[in-house]
């Protein structure tokens, strides 16, 4: 039986060809054009990024290897008893394109499980943090404590050749992914447990375990598939994804990559956006002695945050154009598992409130909701009421992602990246001002 690695191998062999056709022989074609807007406008939507395993449709929103999440999570297997598929197998559909049977899942699963152990000296550095510290700070640095266990830091040094990258990589991968959940429990249970430590089943799946060391009964096994999966990629053009290729390009391993995407992700604009909802909602919740506001003092609450000039998180989007499908998957899941929690109803009479607000406000491109209004709502229900957590768990997520598209990276020899900026002087001379 083929590995998930040898199949990948075989992948790789196929696409070199192609990559290097278009380089060689395509090279000059015009792919886009560069506006003023663009340059000064964090280079929003110009076409300079490659990647095979997500696309993200203003109007349709992500797909993964061309299928939407629906699809994926039809399509990939699942542990007994779970509704939602294993995340494992979620990676060897990003990694190669292809949904595994059973057992190819399985191999990944003891893959992961066999790598889980995390060096006590991870645990040090983690407890040395002072417990009022943010836990994406702690889980950044957790990871890129890990360096000094590259793979392929230790192959590079010894002279490792150009078209061998990836398969260090890809360790490096699987060595990191499946420590993850290990070192956000541990954060988690340092932080909000008083040090209070579960540890995990080598014969339970990623999600499974997460559950487990986090000591939370089913269904969270399931919200926690739910989470990595849907969270996992969104091109390659956002913050946290970009910064992952752009530091993976000077040839960075792993770790060193991970951990500074996870930093952009701590940004409020993005992955902390899910931390900010929360707190916005209990901030509204506080104001109402928890009574849920009338349509129209929701109303006020939102007008209230915009016209103090800052952002209703949870809304919003720099590419998509209509409601987040991952925001969906999370609504149907809370219409059916928890619709009659109080904060699920705050979330969906925002839902319903600032759309037309946000239209009506005139700036935001984009009125609808993102993955991010929905998703702590349900960590909230099943007792992850520490919302400063949430964007760590978009972080174990976003890193699988993150790891197929350096793997492949590192396989296609992407080079190093390096945009060219201008001055203020030379754009007002473009524009034909000077
Ligand atoms: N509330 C209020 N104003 C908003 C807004 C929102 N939710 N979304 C956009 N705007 C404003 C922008 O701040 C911007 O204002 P200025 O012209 O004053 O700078 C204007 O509308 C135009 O912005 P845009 O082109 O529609 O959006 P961008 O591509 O610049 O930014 C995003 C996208 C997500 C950062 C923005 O919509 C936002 O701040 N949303 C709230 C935060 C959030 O939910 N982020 C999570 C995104 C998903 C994720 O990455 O996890």
């Amino acid at each position: 039986k083929k590995t998930l690695k040898q199949t990948l191998s075989e992948k790789i062999d196929k696409q070199r060809p192609r990559t290097k056709k278009l380089l060689k022989e395509y090279g000059d074609v015009v792919v886009d054009q560069v506006t003023i807007a663009q340059v000064i406008g964090g280079m929003r939507g110009i076409k300079s990024l490659v990647t095979d395993i997500s696309y993200l449709d203003p109007e349709e929103g992500i797909r993964y290897r061309g299928y939407t999440l629906e699809e994926v999570i039809e399509g990939l297997p699942k542990p007994k008893g779970g509704d939602m598929p294993y995340v494992e197998g979620l990676f060897y559909l990003l990694l190669t394109g292809d949904f595994p049977n059973q057992e190819e899942v399985q191999q990944v699963v003891d893959e992961f499980s066999k790598r889980r152990i995390v060096p006590r000296f991870v645990y040090d550095v983690i407890d040395s943090f002072p417990t009022s510290s943010h836990p994406m700070a702690i889980f950044s640095t957790a990871i890129l404590t890990l360096n000094r266990e590259s793979v392929f830091n230790r192959q590079y040094q010894a002279g490792l050749s150009k078209k061998d990258y990836w398969e260090a990589t890809y360790e490096d991968a699987l060595n990191l992914l499946a420590k993850l959940p290990e070192i956000a429990a541990y954060i988690y249970n340092k932080l909000y447990r008083k040090g209070e430590r579960i540890l995990s089943d080598p014969n339970l799946d990623m999600g499974a375990n997460f559950a487990q060391m986090m000591g939370i009964e089913k269904p969270y096994d399931d919200v926690s598939r739910l989470h990595f999966i849907i969270h996992s990629d969104h091109e390659s053009g956002n913050v946290s994804a970009h910064t992952g290729h752009l530091v993976a390009s000077s040839l960075s391993d792993i770790y060193l990559s991970i951990s500074a995407m996870i930093n952009g992700l701590a940004g409020p604009l993005h992955g902390l956006a899910n931390q900010e909802v929360l707190r916005w909602l209990q901030e509204v919740m506080n104001k109402m002695d928890n009574k849920l506001p009338s349509t129209e003092e929701m109303e006020q609450f939102v007008w209230n945050t915009l016209n103090s000039g800052q952002v209703i998180p949870g809304f919003g989007h720099a590419v998509l154009r209509k409601t987040d499908p991952r925001y969906k998957l999370q609504r149907e899941f809370s219409q059916k598992h928890l619709p009659d929690d109080p904060i699920f109803k705050y979330a969906d009479l925002l839902y319903k409130v600032v759309p037309p607000i946000l239209q009506k406000h005139g700036k935001a491109k984009n009125p609808w909701p993102n993955v991010d209004a929905q998703s702590g709502v349900i960590q909230w229900h099943y007792g992850v009421k520490d919302y400063d957590f949430y964007t760590v768990l978009f972080g174990i997520g976003r890193s699988i992602g993150i790891c197929a598209n350096i793997i492949w990276d590192r396989a296609l020899g992407y080079p190093l990246e390096r945009p060219k900026s201008v001055t203020t002087d030379m754009l007002e001379k473009i524009a034909g001002i000077k």
